[in-house]
C-alpha cells in the first residue's frame, strides 16, 4: 500500500519526540522542534489540515535523577522545566497547537487504557527477570541508576540506551559490568517479576509496517534488521516510584516505564487539541483511530489487515537515536490497542559546534535563552537548523556558519530582492503597477510551487527552504537582467510589468517561505500590503494579484560582521573555560556522538592534481549487484556480491543504514576492482563499491554498459 501525496482529505498530526523535562534547552535540541513546526506549517501550506503536538517527557529515571541531584521532587522539578519549555518555544517560532506533559491526567488514563488492551488482547506476560541491584544502597537501579558496556557495539552505555555507540535500546539486565550511578559500585542482580509486551505478536506486523512507512531513508532501513531478526520482548515495567501505575492487577508496586507513556502523549496531546477546539475544528480519533484494524486481529498471519491497515496521517519527527523507539515498539504499541499506524518518520541527524558534540556538562552549547538574548531573530536559526545539510545528516553549528547563511541567503539573496523590488515599486507607483505577471514570471512560480510541493512529499525541508530562496536568486537575476530604472522614462509600459513581475515573485517568496521563517515572511507580508496573516495564504495565493497599494518597506535582515563573530566566538569560549575550570570536567557526551561530527560544507577541491597515468593505475568498472546482506553485529556495513563481468566479487560497503538491502539486487554500480583486499569484521572484501556523500548515493550508469565494462 503507498500513501497518496499530500494534501490528502484526512487530518494529519506533526509530532515532535517529547523534550525531557530535565535540563536546559540549547540549539542542538532545537532542531527537532523547529523542522517539526516548519514541516507541520508547510503541510498547511499545501491545504492538508493539520494538527502539530508534543509534550514534555516527565517520568523515568532521566527526570528522577537529576531531580534528585537538585534536591526536590521529580513532580516539582520536572513541571518547572515544562513551564520553562512551553514558554520557550513559541520564542522560536515553534507554535504546537497543543503541548502538554505526560503527567497529566489525559496522558495518564490514556496510557493506562492502552496497557489495558494490550492486557485483554494477550500481548502481555509476566516473567520474573534479574534486575540491577544497588548493594549497599539496597535499591534497584532501573535505566540509568546503572551504567555499564553495551553488550552490542562494547561502547560504555546506560541501563536501557547505548547512548554512546549504537544507539540500541537495551532491555533490563542486558547491560555488561553494570555499576550503580547511585555509589558507583559494581551492581548486583535480584529476581522480581516483571510485566512484558510481547513484541514477537506484531513481527509479521511490522515487516509491511517498515514497507508502507515514509520518511526519511534512516528511519525506514535501519529498523529491517531488527524486524528481521528475532523481535525481543519489551519490558513495560519498573521498579520505581516515579511514573504512571501500571494498571494491571496485584502490581501495585510498579510503574510504567518511560517509554511506555511517552509516545502516547502523542495521542493524549492531540485529544486535549480537540478537547480544546473541537470535534468538528479537529478530531483527534479521525487521525489515530478510524479505520485502524482492530486490536487483537494480529495474532492471525493469515489476516488481511494487515496489508490493509489504514494510517493515520501521523508524521513523527524525531532525532537519530531513537529511530527504534518509532519504529518498532511505537507501532507494535498502537497495532496492539486498535490504533493506526504512523505514515512517516522523520529522523534527524545531530548538531554539533565546530565540529564537536554539544556538552551541557561543560557549557559547551550555544543555549537557546542565549540565542535570543543575543537579540538574533528566531528565523535566522530556524533557517540554519532546517536547511544546512540533508535532515538525516549531522549538522555543524559555528558562528562563522551561522554569519555565512545568514549574509548571503537571507541577506543578499532573499532580503535584497523583497527590498530593491518593493523599494522600486513603492517609490515608482506607490505599490504595485498595473500589469499581469509574464508568462516567464508565472512559469518560474509556478516551478516553485511544484519544488515546494515535492519537497513536502519528500519530506525535504532543506528542499523547501530552496524553493523559496531560488526563486528569490531568480527575482534578483531578472531585476538586473531588465533594469527597470533604466525604462521608467523609455519604455514605462515595460518598466511597468517588470515590477508587476517583481512584486508577484516577492509575493511568492513570502508564502513559499512561511514555514521556515514565519516571522520575517509575515513582515514581508504586511511590507506588501496584504492583509491578515501569511500563515492562512495557501499556495495558490503565490499567483493571485498581489496588493495594489504599499509604502517604502525597511530590511527584512540584517548583515552580521565580522566583528560580531569574533565576539561570540571569545564568549562562548570563555564561559567553555570558566565552566572547566570550575571542576566541572563533564564526563563522557550525555547527548551528541561525537564520532558522528560531520561538515555539510562542500570540501574544497584538493590543490594536489595526480598525472593521467597515475588515474589509469585505478581498474574501475561496471558491476551489477547480484546479492547485498546486513553483516550481523556491524552497524554499517553490508556484505554484496556484486558480478564485474569476469567474476563475482564479494565486497563489504558501509551502507547498510542507508539503503534497503533487499532492493538493492540488480543495480548498477561502479566497483574499484584492483583495491587491495581488507577484512572487515571477519568479512573478506575484495574492491570498493563507489558512492557520494553522507547518504552512500550509489554511483551507477546511464546506458548500457554492462558488468566488467572498464570506466575511464
Ligand atoms: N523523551 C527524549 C529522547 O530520547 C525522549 C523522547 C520521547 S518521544 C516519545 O530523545
Ligand atoms: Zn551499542
Amino acid at each position: 500500500m503507498s500513501h497518496d501525496d499530500f494534501p490528502t482529505e484526512k487530518p494529519a498530526v506533526v509530532t515532535c519526540g517529547l523534550p525531557y523535562a530535565n535540563g536546559d534547552l540549547h540549539i542542538g535540541h532545537l532542531r527537532t522542534y523547529v523542522s517539526g513546526d516548519a514541516y507541520a506549517r508547510s503541510l498547511e501550506k499545501l491545504g492538508q489540515r493539520t494538527a502539530f503536538v508534543s509534550g514534555s517527557d516527565m517520568h523515568g529515571t532521566p527526570v528522577a535523577v537529576n531531580a534528585e541531584e537538585a534536591g526536590v521532587s521529580p513532580e516539582e522539578f520536572a513541571l518547572e522545566h515544562h513551564e520553562k519549555y512551553a514558554e520557550t518555544f513559541p520564542r522560536f517560532n515553534v507554535e504546537f497547537d497543543n503541548y502538554g506533559h505526560t503527567h497529566d491526567e489525559t496522558n495518564t488514563e490514556l496510557t493506562q487504557e492502552f496497557v489495558r488492551s494490550w492486557i485483554d488482547n494477550d500481548h502481555v506476560f509476566e516473567k520474573e527477570i534479574q534486575v540491577a541491584w544497588d548493594p549497599e544502597a539496597d535499591t534497584p537501579l532501573p535505566d540509568r541508576y546503572v551504567e555499564g558496556t553495551c553488550p552490542y557495539c562494547g561502547a560504555k552505555a546506560r541501563g536501557d540506551e547505548c547512548d554512546e555507540g549504537c544507539q540500541r535500546h537495551l532491555e533490563p539486565g542486558e547491560i555488561e559490568d553494570p555499576r550503580s550511578t547511585l555509589t558507583g559500585n559494581p551492581a548486583e542482580y535480584r529476581a522480581r517479576e516483571h510485566e512484558f509486551l510481547r513484541l514477537s505478536d506484531f513481527q509479521e506486523y511490522l515487516a509491511g509496517f517498515i514497507d508502507r512507512l515514509e520518511g526519511t531513508s534512516n528511519a525506514r532501513n535501519q529498523p529491517r534488521e531488527w524486524i528481521e531478526g528475532e523481535l525481543q520482548d519489551l519490558c513495560i515495567t519498573r521498579d520505581m516510584d516515579w511514573g504512571i501505575d501500571y494498571p494491571g492487577e496485584g502490581k501495585e508496586d510498579l510503574v510504567l516505564y518511560v517509554w511506555v507513556d511517552a509516545p502516547i502523549e502523542y495521542v493524549a496531546s492531540t485529544k486535549q487539541y480537540t478537547e480544546r477546539v473541537g470535534e468538528d475544528v479537529f478530531d483527534w480519533e479521525e487521525v489515530w483511530k478510524d479505520g485502524a484494524p482492530e486490536a487483537g486481529s494480529e495474532g492471525d498471519a493469515d489476516d488481511e489487515t494487515w496489508e490493509a491497515a489504514d494510517t493515520g496521517e501521523i508524521v513523527h519527527v524525531v532525532g537519530r537515536d531513537i529511530i527504534q523507539h518509532h519504529t518498532v515498539f511505537w507501532p507494535s504499541m498502537l497495532r496492539g490497542a486498535g490504533y493506526n499506524e504512523p505514515r512517516a518518520v522523520m529522523a534527524s541527524g545531530f548538531v554539533n559546534l565546530d565540529g564537536q558534540a554539544f556538552s551541557t556538562s561543560r557549557n559547551r552549547a550555544v543555549w537557546a535563552d542565549d540565542y535570543l538574548d543575543e537579540g538574533f531573530h528566531p528565523d535566522l536559526v530556524r533557517y540554519y537548523l532546517t536547511t544546512t545539510g540533508g535532515f538525516q545528516q549531522d549538522v555543524d553549528f559555528s558562528w562563522e556558519k551561522f554569519q555565512e547563511r545568514v549574509n548571503g541567503e537571507l541577506v543578499g539573496t532573499l532580503g535584497n530582492f523583497a527590498y530593491r523590488s518593493l523599494l522600486f515599486a513603492a517609490r515608482n507607483y506607490e505599490g504595485t503597477p498595473e500589469a499581469d505577471a509574464s508568462d516567464e514570471v508565472a512559469e518560474r512560480i509556478e516551478e516553485a510551487v511544484a519544488d515546494f510541493e515535492a519537497a513536502v512529499n519528500d519530506y525535504s525541508l532543506k528542499e523547501a527552504g530552496e524553493a523559496a530562496v531560488s526563486l528569490a536568486g531568480f527575482g534578483n537575476e531578472y531585476i538586473q537582467r531588465n533594469e527597470p530604472w533604466n525604462l521608467t522614462d523609455d519604455d514605462p509600459d515595460r518598466a511597468e510589468q517588470v515590477i508587476y513581475d517583481c512584486v508577484q515573485l516577492a509575493k511568492a517568496v513570502a508564502v513559499l517561505s512561511a514555514p521556515i521563517l514565519p516571522g520575517k515572511a509575515q513582515r514581508l507580508w504586511e511590507q506588501l500590503g496584504e492583509e491578515g496573516s501569511v500563515h492562512d495564504a495557501a499556495l495558490d495565493a503565490c499567483l493571485e494579484p498581489p496588493a495594489d497599494e504599499f509604502g517604502e518597506p525597511d530590511e527584512l535582515f540584517e548583515k552580521i560582521a565580522d566583528e560580531r563573530v569574533e565576539e561570540l566566538n571569545e564568549k562562548l569560549q570563555e564561559r567553555v573555560e570558566a565552566a572547566t575550570e570550575d571542576g566541572d570536567e563533564g564526563t563522557a557526551e550525555t547527548e551528541e556522538d561525537e564520532s558522528m561530527s560531520d561538515d555539510t560544507d562542500i570540501e574544497p577541491i584538493d590543490e594536489d592534481r595526480i598525472s593521467f597515468e597515475e588515474f589509469q593505475d585505478l581498474d574501475v568498472r561496471v558491476g551489477e549487484i547480484e546479492v547485498a546482506e546486513p553483516i550481523e553485529g556491524a552497524d554499517d556495513l553490508a556484505r554484496l556480491e556484486v558480478d564485474i563481468g569476469v567474476e563475482t566479487r564479494q565486497i563489504v560497503a558501509g551502507i547498510k543504514q542507508l539503503h534497503d538491502l533487499e532492493k538493492l539486487p540488480g543495480t548498477k554500480v561502479v566497483v574499484v576492482a584492483n583495491l587491495e583486499q581488507a577484512e572487515l569484521f571477519g568479512v573478506e572484501s575484495n574492491g570498493m563499491v563507489l558512492a557520494a556523500g553522507e547518504d552512500a548515493d550509489l554511483l551507477t550508469t546511464h546506458g548500457d554498459s554492462g558488468p566488467g565494462t572498464k570506466v575511464k
